[in-house]
C-alpha cells in the first residue's frame, strides 16, 4: 500500500478550547480539514511506532473520521491502533483503554455535549499517556503546527472493518477492534459494591438511566441492567444516534427534561440519571429531589469510603474554579487537601497523576476520580447508587442530612448562549478594566471583598494558566464569576456563575434562584449584560 503526501495549506481557527478541537460538522468534512489537524496532532507527539487508542461518540462523521485518522496513523508509522467497534468508546472508557494497555495516548472523536448532525457539531480532542486530555503546552503546539503546516500522510487503502472484533492490518500498523464495553465494566466492578446495588435493585429499587440517545446507552445497559439487575428498560433513549434522536445531548434540568418531569412527576422512581455526548458527564436527581453537580462532589466526596474502590479514604478533592465551595467544607472536615483548579479536566491530571486528589469535579456536570483520567458520568451514577446501597436513605434524605452538617452553598450558572463575539469581549474587557476599583464598592446591599481575573499556578509542574474567569467576591463569602465558554462553536457564550452560602439550621431548604436573587442583581449591573449583550434572560439555567 503507499503513502501518499498530500500538499496542504494552514486552515485559520485550528485552536482547542477546553476540550479538543470543535467545530461545525461541515467545516470538519471541509477539504484537508481534518487531515490538517491530525497531521498536527501527529508531528507534535509522534506518532513512528507508537500505540493508540482511537474511538468517539458516535455521532454524525464518526465513522468515516475514523477511517480518515486510520489511515493517517498507518502513513504515518503507528505500530498499532486500538479502536472500539463501530469507532465508538465514550471518553471515561478510551481514558481507561490507553491507561490499560499503557499507549502512548489516543484521540477521541467527540464535540461532547454540543448537539451532532449533519448541520450541528464535531470535534477531536488528544489524550496523552496517562489518559487524561492534552495539557495546554501541548495542545497550543497543535496549533501553532496547524498554521505553518504544508502536507500530510495519507495511507491509500480501503476502509478497515470496524464492525468485527479482532485483529487487523492496515499497512504496517495492527489495527485492533475491541468490544468498548468490557474493559470498561470490569473497572467498575473493581470499584463499587456490585452485590450490595444489585440487592437494592432485587429489593424493588428502581431507577430511571437516560442515555440521551448518545454513547453510554451501551454501556448502561450492560452495567446496570445486566450485571446489576435493574429492570428491562430502566435505560431509555439506549442507542447510539449519528444526530442523537434530534436532542441536546447535555445532562441538565433544560436539556434531560424528560427525566425530570419523571422525577418530579407522580410515582417517580427512586433514582434518575442522565449522561452526555460522549459519556463523561452525569447529572443525578432523586425523587423530587434535583442534586446540583457541585453538591454531588461534595456529597461523594464525604461518603466515597462506603464503596470498596474508596474504602481507604481519599488523598485530597480537586474543583473547578467556578464549582461552588461545598466540596472544600467536606475536604476541611476530613483534614485533607482542596484543590482550585481553571474550568477544564486537563487542568485536574497533575494533581491525579502525583497522587494530590483522588475525586474531581465541576459544575458542569462532571465528576471523577483518580480510575481514569476524563470525568466519568456512570462512575458518579454508580457511586451515587453504591451510597444509597449503603445508606439506605433516599437522595433527598442524604442532600438534607449534608446540608445539615455542613451548610448549603446555593449555585446556579446562567448561560447566555450565542451573543456576538466583539460584544461579549467588550462586556469583560470592561468589567476585567474595572475589577481593581471594586474592592470596597458595595451593590444591591452587598459588600464587595475582592475581585480578580483567576490565574492558576498547578503545584505539580508550576505551570501558570492566566485569564480563567473573572471573580467576584462578597464579603458575606457569597461571589459572582463571570467567564466565556471554550466549547461552543457558534458565537460566544457567557457563563454567569452564582454562589451563595447559608450556615444553617435554618434557610437549608429555599429555592435556589431566589436565594440567590442579589447575586442575579449584581452580576447583571456590573456587568451591565443587557448594555453589551441585549440580554436579560439566560438561555439556560443550571
Ligand atoms: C464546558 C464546561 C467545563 C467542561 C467542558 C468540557 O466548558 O464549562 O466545565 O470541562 O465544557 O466538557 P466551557 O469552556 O464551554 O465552559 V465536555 O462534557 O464538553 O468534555
Ligand atoms: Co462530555
Amino acid at each position: 500500500m503507499t503513502v501518499h503526501t498530500v500538499a496542504t495549506q494552514p486552515i485559520a481557527g485550528q485552536k482547542p478550547g477546553t476540550s479538543g478541537l470543535r467545530k461545525k460538522t461541515p467545516v470538519f468534512m471541509g477539504p484537508h480539514y481534518l487531515e490538517n489537524f491530525v497531521q498536527a496532532i501527529f508531528d507534535v507527539v509522534g506518532a513512528q511506532g507508537k500505540t493508540f487508542v482511537l474511538g468517539g461518540d458516535g455521532r454524525y462523521f464518526n465513522d468515516r473520521a475514523a477511517q480518515v485518522i486510520l489511515r493517517m496513523a498507518a502513513a504515518n508509522g503507528a505500530a498499532r491502533v486500538i479502536v472500539g467497534q463501530g469507532a465508538i468508546l465514550s471518553t471515561p472508557a478510551a481514558s481507561h483503554l490507553i491507561r490499560l494497555n499503557r499507549t502512548d495516548g489516543g484521540i477521541i472523536m467527540s464535540a461532547s455535549h454540543n448537539p451532532g448532525g449533519p448541520t450541528e457539531d464535531f470535534g477531536v480532542k488528544f489524550n496523552m499517556g496517562n489518559g487524561g486530555p492534552a495539557p495546554e503546552g501541548v495542545t497550543e503546539a497543535m496549533y501553532q503546527r496547524t498554521t505553518v503546516i504544508t502536507e500530510y500522510r495519507m495511507l491509500d487503502a480501503q476502509d478497515v472493518d470496524l464492525a468485527t472484533v479482532g485483529r487487523q492490518h492496515l499497512g504496517g500498523t495492527i489495527v485492533d477492534v475491541v468490544d468498548p464495553v468490557s474493559d470498561y465494566a470490569a473497572l467498575m466492578e473493581t470499584l463499587f459494591d456490585f452485590p450490595a446495588i444489585a440487592a437494592m435493585f432485587r429489593g424493588g429499587f428502581r431507577m430511571r438511566m437516560d442515555s440521551m440517545c448518545a454513547v453510554t446507552g451501551p454501556y448502561a445497559v450492560e452495567i446496570l441492567e445486566r450485571r446489576l439487575g435493574a429492570a428491562p428498560g430502566t435505560v431509555v433513549n439506549a442507542t447510539p444516534l449519528p444526530d442523537f434522536g434530534g436532542m441536546h445531548p447535555d445532562p441538565n434540568p433544560t436539556w434531560a427534561h424528560a427525566l425530570m418531569a419523571e422525577m418530579f412527576g407522580a410515582d417517580a422512581p427512586d433514582f434518575g440519571a442522565a449522561s452526555d455526548g460522549d459519556g463523561d458527564r452525569n447529572m443525578v436527581v432523586g425523587a423530587m429531589a434535583y442534586v446540583s453537580p457541585s453538591d454531588s462532589l461534595a456529597v461523594l466526596a464525604a461518603n466515597a469510603h462506603l464503596a470498596p474502590g474508596y474504602a481507604a479514604g481519599l488523598k485530597g478533592v480537586a474543583r473547578s474554579m467556578p464549582t461552588s465551595a461545598a466540596a472544600d467544607r467536606v475536604a476541611d472536615a476530613m483534614g485533607i487537601a482542596s484543590y482550585e483548579t481553571p474550568t477544564g479536566w486537563k487542568f485536574f491530571g497533575n494533581l491525579l497523576d502525583a497522587g494530590r486528589a483522588t475525586l474531581c469535579g465541576e459544575e458542569s456536570f462532571g465528576t471523577g476520580s483518580d480510575h481514569v483520567r476524563e470525568k466519568d458520568g456512570l462512575w458518579a451514577i454508580l457511586l451515587w447508587l453504591n451510597i444509597l446501597a449503603v445508606r439506605q436513605q433516599s437522595v433527598a434524605e442524604i442532600l438534607a442530612g449534608h446540608w445539615a452538617r455542613y451548610g448549603r452553598n446555593y449555585y446556579s450558572r446562567h448561560d447566555f448562549e450565542a451573543i456576538p463575539t466583539d460584544s461579549a469581549d467588550a462586556m469583560m474587557a470592561v468589567l476585567k478594566g474595572r475589577l481593581a476599583t471594586l474592592p470596597g464598592q458595595g451593590v444591591e446591599d452587598l459588600q464587595i471583598a475582592a475581585a480578580d481575573d483567576f490565574s492558576y499556578t498547578d503545584p505539580v509542574d508550576g505551570s501558570v494558566s492566566n485569564g480563567q474567569g473573572l471573580r467576584i467576591l462578597f464579603v458575606d463569602g457569597s461571589r459572582i464569576v463571570l467567564r466565556l465558554s471554550g466549547t461552543g462553536t457558534e458565537g460566544a457564550t457567557l457563563r454567569l456563575y452564582l454562589e451563595r452560602y447559608a450556615a444553617g439550621p435554618d434557610g437549608l431548604h429555599h429555592d435556589p434562584q431566589q436565594a440567590l436573587a442579589p447575586m442575579i442583581r449584581a452580576a447583571h449591573r456590573l456587568a451591565d449584560i443587557e448594555g453589551f449583550t441585549g440580554r436579560v434572560t439566560p438561555d439556560v439555567i443550571t
